[in-house]
């Protein structure tokens, strides 16, 4: 592996590590279930592992709510075992990267305990606070988590912005001395030999100082404000200033989560010659089955519209920037119940949908469980469900509107982002091998059939083809670096592209459907194949590479000239 690249020819796996596996029986997953696990996902062929937050926390967010950025959280285990997670995962050659929440902290971490306490502490200005305006909250911004973005805090008689939920404060990173503080910390954290940060929510740190109404045509209570604090006007200056004061000192990876990014922006957050960020996460893809209210306003996906957007991404960042590719994370649906068929197709369409993602230029993201074809999840009752979004926003329509609970159970089955967060299917033996205790979210009951035993035993398995993946990406520098070029742009059902680099092709050509479907190369497209690198069908000695009919979900990837 080029050293100087490393994370550029490197295949992540995210850890959700509530949901992973506990080893103290508690029915909470722990570091120490994650160092059980390592030889598994060495086995994987994994290089890189991004943790979702350890550190102390209330856990009204899971997590994603820090009260304390230098400790670990109690249910998860001590500093010493995460010093023992971290020796272990280096031992094996793999790197880990941790989850950097620094938009917001907990209500509860120090400084908002002191800032809240008096218009003049010191820490005052650590966060956004405001006074109301008419009796109301200082803007019209509403919270991701329902509700208005803002709390009101008697005690000082102003508000404070929390884009979050109200627990979640969102810090000033106006004031230079908060700014200076985050990079101690993450510096200690560096210090200690982690390998880099996945940043949660970072372009929203730089908000429009004069935090202004949003546009509100409806005249709706509250509305989304995200122009005013998505790619703000310091943003740049800010991860400059990061990657100056921090980051450029030491050879890590950096991936910036950033909902309303496009390509334009994402260009100069990956310039290196910006010395900003490495890679980012954007949401694109993951909003093309969304309607205009938002995620719960289910739509049909149509294929054009991520072919459009994939090939936009990959061909806007090749040679600028650098692109991240994903289908799941812990706060999307299972991809394989939502652009797959989880049921009569499972195994096929996973092979297709991973197919399609790892021959794509950038660095793949696995999310825990997606590896074994997991799927979405369909709890009775609201609640079995945990995630604060799910339940906020059942709260806000069912319980104090009018929308029918059967509707909004059907959008928190497609969306919700507890589809995720169900526990990992180690086995088939009670609670799937995640805990010997009652565990904090139920699992899925398909863990009978779908669990990691299963899989790294039958090798027609998902796992093993993730496994296959993995392993041409290593063996095939086509597939990190060489370009990327759409082929038959209107098909509803094939997604078909190519790649080139050096004298060699690749030809991806996949099936998103369940139909059959007749695959012809365009005659515009010179390409001749010299072998079948991967499929998810046994392909019958194939006479012809230029055409023919692809099986519901079928996937083909042909290497050539
Ligand atoms: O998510 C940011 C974010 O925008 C998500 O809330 C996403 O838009 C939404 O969940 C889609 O349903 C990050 C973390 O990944 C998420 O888990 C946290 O809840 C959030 O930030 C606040 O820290
Ligand atoms: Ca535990």
């Amino acid at each position: 592996m080029n050293q100087k690249n490393w994370w550029k020819e490197s295949v992540v796996y995210q850890i959700y590590p509530r949901s992973f596996n506990d080893t103290n029986g508690d029915g909470i997953g722990d570091i120490n279930g994650i160092t059980e696990k390592l030889d598994y996902l060495k086995e994987l062929g994994i290089d890189v592992i991004w943790l979702s937050p350890v550190y102390q926390s209330p856990n009204d967010d899971n997590g994603y709510d820090i009260s304390d950025y230098c400790s670990i959280m109690d249910e998860f285990g001590s500093m010493e075992d995460w010093d023992n997670l971290l020796d272990e995962v280096h031992n094996r050659g793999m790197k880990l990267i941790m989850d950097l929440v620094v938009n917001h902290t907990s209500d509860e971490h120090e400084w908002f305990v002191q800032s809240r306490s008096s218009t003049d502490n010191p820490y005052r200005d650590y966060y956004i606070w405001r006074k109301g305006k008419d009796g109301q909250e200082p803007n019209n911004w509403e919270s991701a988590f329902s509700g208005s973005a803002w709390q009101y805090d008697e005690l000082t008689g102003e508000y404070y912005l929390h884009l979050f939920s109200k627990k979640q404060p969102d810090l000033n990173w106006e004031n230079p001395k908060l700014r200076q503080d985050i990079y101690r910390m993450m510096k200690w954290w560096l210090n200690k030999g982690v390998d880099g940060f996945r940043m949660d929510v970072i372009n929203f740190i730089s908000k429009n100082p004069d935090l202004p109404d949003a546009p509100n045509p409806d005249n709706k209570k509250y509305v989304g404000g995200g122009q005013y604090y998505m790619n703000g006007p310091r943003i740049h200056e800010f991860l400059h200033e990061m990657n100056r004061e921090v980051l450029s000192h030491y050879d890590v990876m950096t991936v910036g989560e950033m909902p309303g990014v496009d390509v334009e922006e994402a260009k100069k957050y990956t310039d290196p010659s910006r010395e900003e960020l490495q890679m980012v996460f954007q949401f694109e893809h993951m909003d093309l089955d969304s309607g205009p209210n938002g995620k719960w306003d289910l739509k049909e996906l149509d294929l054009r519209d991520l072919k459009q957007s994939i090939t936009k991404w990959q061909n806007g960042l090749h040679g600028t920037g650098w692109n991240s590719l994903y289908l799941n994370n812990h706060d999307q649906p299972r991809i394989v119940s939502r652009f797959g068929d989880d049921e009569k197709y499972r195994v096929t369409s996973a092979k297709m949908l991973a197919t399609f993602l790892h021959m794509l230029q950038g660095t793949p993201y696995i999310y825990q469980g997606e590896e074994i074809g997991m799927t979405n999840v369909k709890f009775e009752s609201i609640n079995d469900y945990q995630d604060i979004e799910i339940l906020n926003m059942y709260q806000e329509q069912v319980i104090d509107g009018n929308e029918n609970h059967a509707e909004i159970m059907q959008a928190i089955y497609a969306k919700g982002r507890d589809n995720a967060r169900t526990p990992f299917q180690w086995d088939d033996s009670e609670n799937a091998g995640f805990t010997d205790a009652e565990p904090w979210m139920k699992v899925n009951q398909n863990f009978k059939e779908i669990n990691a035993k299963q899989a790294v035993e039958d090798e027609n398995s998902v796992y093993h083809y993730y496994r296959k993946l993995i392993q041409l990406r290593k063996n095939h520098p086509i597939i990190v670096y060489g370009n990327y070029q759409l082929i038959l742009p209107n098909d509803q059902k094939i997604f078909a592209y190519l790649r080139n680099y050096q004298s060699e092709k690749l030809l991806v050509v996949t099936n998103f459907s369940d139909d059959h479907v007749n695959f012809d190369l365009p005659e515009d497209i010179a390409f001749t194949a010299n072998e079948l690198l991967i499929s998810n069908y046994e392909i019958q000695n194939e006479t012809d590479d230029q055409s023919f009919t692809l099986s519901p979900y079928e996937a083909r990837v042909y290497k050539g000239v």
